[in-house]
């Protein structure tokens, strides 16, 4: 599925936040390709059995630099994925947390790297690094980066520290901007766009949703199986053809949450939307509706392959098999 050169791939890699959406799902990808003992997954809390099962587990605190440089040493790791934080919503209700694990906690990734000689360190970025002033349409790579949010400060900074750790020390940090992921693995961890992962599990339970952001809104989307395969095949890219580093502008496709239910219609058409919007939509406001990812296409041949029907078909497929075996 991924080919791997030997020569671009890592030993053992560290990943920290492994129980997340995300994190859930790479953790067993990673340990597809190099072999289960070779991924150490640690998170704050318990993994789900997959993970805790199939290979190294250790809950570790970001914020405890030593934990994690002991980790390091152990299993001689040599790449590091960052998955730890505290997403828009959750950060927006509680900043000076989001700031302290965003930060202090990425900070100590890059500190037992520089230390410890890890190679290469990926750490996403977020739409959210994007602000009311940033072009909304096509959002170019280079670009206005005015968040207002304390998540979207916590991922520009940690751009500008990626490309900081990358010039300074030749630690290869990686970073992309992940528009909204939806998934049926994990549930999102507390994100502005997680209506249109809600939006599936209410569907089949309830054959209606209200949602939290108005029809109109349009974000930038993607569904996991394009961000299991962004992420590593930029973990693995050549460093000679990458000019960009901590700050991949990544796109898949973008829509409404009226186009999202219309999706949702045609396989299901009895299906009902209202809208009750909250404080998340002024977040959603101030975000991009479309992304150009031209650079990540050409610096590491990125290309997607969910469009908004095939994601919904396989998500309400997943969906209804967890609703039948009484998961949720
Ligand atoms: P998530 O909230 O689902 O998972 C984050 C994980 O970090 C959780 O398992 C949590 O337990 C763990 N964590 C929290 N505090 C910790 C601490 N102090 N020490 C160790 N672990 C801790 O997030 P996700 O959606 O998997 O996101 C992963 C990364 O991708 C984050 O950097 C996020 O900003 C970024 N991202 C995600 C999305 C998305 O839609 N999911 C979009 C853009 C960017
Ligand atoms: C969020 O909504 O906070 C995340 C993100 C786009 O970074 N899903």
């Amino acid at each position: 599925m991924y080919p791997l050169n030997e020569e671009l791939s890592m030993k053992n890699i560290l990943i920290i936040g492994c129980a997340g959406q995300i994190g859930t799902e790479l953790t067993m990808e990673l340990r597809k390709i190099y072999g289960n003992e070779h991924v150490v997954a640690t998170d704050l809390k318990e993994a789900p059995a997959s993970i805790m099962q199939s290979g190294p587990f250790h809950q570790l605190d970001i914020l405890d630099r030593e934990g994690i440089r002991s980790l390091v040493k152990k299993y001689q790791i040599d790449g590091i994925i960052n998955l730890a934080a505290i997403l828009s919503a959750v950060g927006e209700k509680n900043p000076m947390l989001a700031w302290n694990i965003n930060m202090n906690g990425l900070i100590n990734v890059l500190e037992v790297a520089r230390e410890e000689g890890v190679t290469r360190v990926l750490t996403p970025s977020s739409i959210a690094a994007f602000g009311p002033e940033t072009p909304i349409e096509n959002t170019p790579q280079e670009t206005v980066l005015k968040p207002k949010t304390m998540y979207g400060i916590t991922k520009v900074a940690g751009e500008l520290l990626g490309d900081y750790y990358f010039n300074k020390y030749g630690i290869d940090v990686r970073g992309l901007r992940y528009p909204g992921i939806i998934s049926h693995e994990a549930l999102p961890g507390g994100g502005t766009t997680d209506y249109a992962v809600a939006i599936y599990y209410d569907a089949i339970k309830y054959g209606k949703y209200t949602c939290f952001v108005k029809e109109d809104t349009k974000l930038p989307m993607m569904y996991m199986p394009d961000c299991l395969k962004a992420t590593i095949d930029l973990f693995h890219a050549e460093i000679k053809n990458l000019k960009h580093h901590s700050d991949f502008n990544l796109a898949a496709m973008s829509f409404t949450v009226g186009e999202l239910a219309e999706s949702i219609k045609k396989y299901m058409p009895q299906f009902e939307i209202s809208y009750e919007p909250d404080y998340r939509q002024a977040i959603a406001d101030s975000w991009p509706n479309s992304i150009d990812d031209t650079s990540a296409r050409s610096e590491w041949g990125w290309k997607p392959e969910y469009d908004l029907d095939k994601m919904t078909q396989d998500m309400l497929h997943h969906i209804k098999i967890k609703h039948q075996n009484g998961e949720y």
